[in-house]
């Protein structure tokens, strides 16, 4: 707990905590272990804000007649994971205006060398023909998003570690410019830091079609996961293999019972069981832990008025805390816009 966490929990005050998410495909399980599992813990203990991050997921290309129904589906798919309106408050980033005003104001003490070492815009911008500046300053809209409700901690995966500290970066750099205000958010890393794709390479990412999504149908799980990639020296069924550097009994480890894992571990190095046993296994699992998620997301996609009507609280809530960070900001920035209250023009007119 930094020093003003402490602080807080001496007055009596809960540690605020953000956290956001792209509407950039379906909710995975990567982002589900990563990190939403997280904030379901944590809206119990702390003021919790979760935004669903729109204005990061236009950095790169998008169909906008899909977005409504993207935030929408992650919407819907948060609180049947768990969120729980009366203990925190889920929003939609682009309706909260002060997210990107305060993101310019936070590019004025940015290095544009910390930005562009930043790992994540660099296998991004590989992707792209054009590279926009959007997705180069994605790390400082991050902490427009975290700085805003001066949250103290920040429950990521391990891709988001290196924003975070570039977040503490800029807050340190206003706070000596303009006087200390905005704290230094601390990086809160569940045990499931990075959870591989499918094709057991990349990390589990909605955009590289290497995921199992939260909502899927166990037709759907199965399809994925038989094709999954596991140990490569298991050529044929008979040859045996190291769970130690299979994908998919990593992926035991979060899904299965010890006696399941224990099955799976001696069965793959004595070639007991083949991969395909072990998928089903995992495959069974995967979808018995995700059932209540799947059921109470289908009954909430029959009142859609109810979730609409949460993230329009939740933006209310959010509103009124960011319009009183931006105006203390601005203030201390000098930006009073045409409220001029000088006494005396600055420079001498002479006459
Ligand atoms: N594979 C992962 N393992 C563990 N945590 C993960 N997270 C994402 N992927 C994994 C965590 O999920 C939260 C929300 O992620 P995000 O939507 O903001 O962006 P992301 O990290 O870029 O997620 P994706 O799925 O890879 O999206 P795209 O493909 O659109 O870029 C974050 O806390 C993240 O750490």
């Amino acid at each position: 707990m930094g020093a003003r966490g402490a602080m807080e929990a001496m007055a009596g005050k809960r540690e605020r905590v953000f956290s956001g998410i792209q509407p950039s495909g379906e909710l995975h399980i990567g982002n589900y272990l990563g990190a939403v599992q997280n904030w379901v813990q944590m809206q119990d203990q702390y003021e919790c804000f979760f935004g669903i991050v729109d204005h990061h997921a236009i950095t790169v290309p998008y169909e906008p007649a899909e977005m409504p129904a993207r935030v929408f589906d992650m919407a819907l798919t948060l609180l049947a994971a768990g969120l729980d309106p009366r203990k925190c408050t889920l929003f939609v980033q682009s309706d909260v205006p002060e997210h990107t005003e305060l993101a310019w104001i936070l590019n004025t003490v940015t290095p544009l060398g910390d930005l562009e070492r930043m790992t994540q815009f660099k296998e991004k911008a590989g992707r792209e023909a054009s590279v926009p500046a959007g997705l180069l300053n994605y790390p400082v809209l991050q902490a427009a998003d975290i700085l805003l409700y001066r949250a103290t901690l920040v429950p990521v995966g391990e891709d988001q570690v290196q924003h975070i500290e570039l977040v503490r970066e800029i807050a340190r750099r206003w706070n000596a410019r303009y006087g200390e205000y905005l704290p230094e958010p601390q990086v809160v890393v569940g045990p499931a830091r990075r959870i591989l794709g499918l094709d057991g390479k990349a990390k589990m990412s909605k955009s590289l079609g290497n995921t199992i999504g939260l909502l899927e149908s166990p037709e759907e799980i199965w399809a994925k996961l038989k094709v999954a990639v596991t140990d490569p020296a298991r050529v044929t069924r008979r040859d045996p293999g190291n769970p130690d550097i299979c994908n998919v009994f990593t992926l035991h480890r979060y899904f299965s019972s010890p006696q399941d894992q224990a099955w799976s571990a001696h069965g793959c190095r004595t070639a007991a069981i083949g991969c395909l046993d072990c998928k089903r296994r995992l495959a069974d699992n995967i979808v018995a832990a995700l059932r209540p998620i799947r059921e109470r997301a289908l009954e909430l996609r029959e009142r859609p008025e109810e979730v609409r009507r949460m993230l329009a609280e939740g933006a209310e809530r959010c509103r009124a805390i960011a319009r009183e960070t931006v105006a203390e900001v601005k203030r201390r920035m000098g930006l009073t816009g045409s409220f001029l209250p000088v006494a005396k023009p600055a420079a001498a007119i002479r006459t």
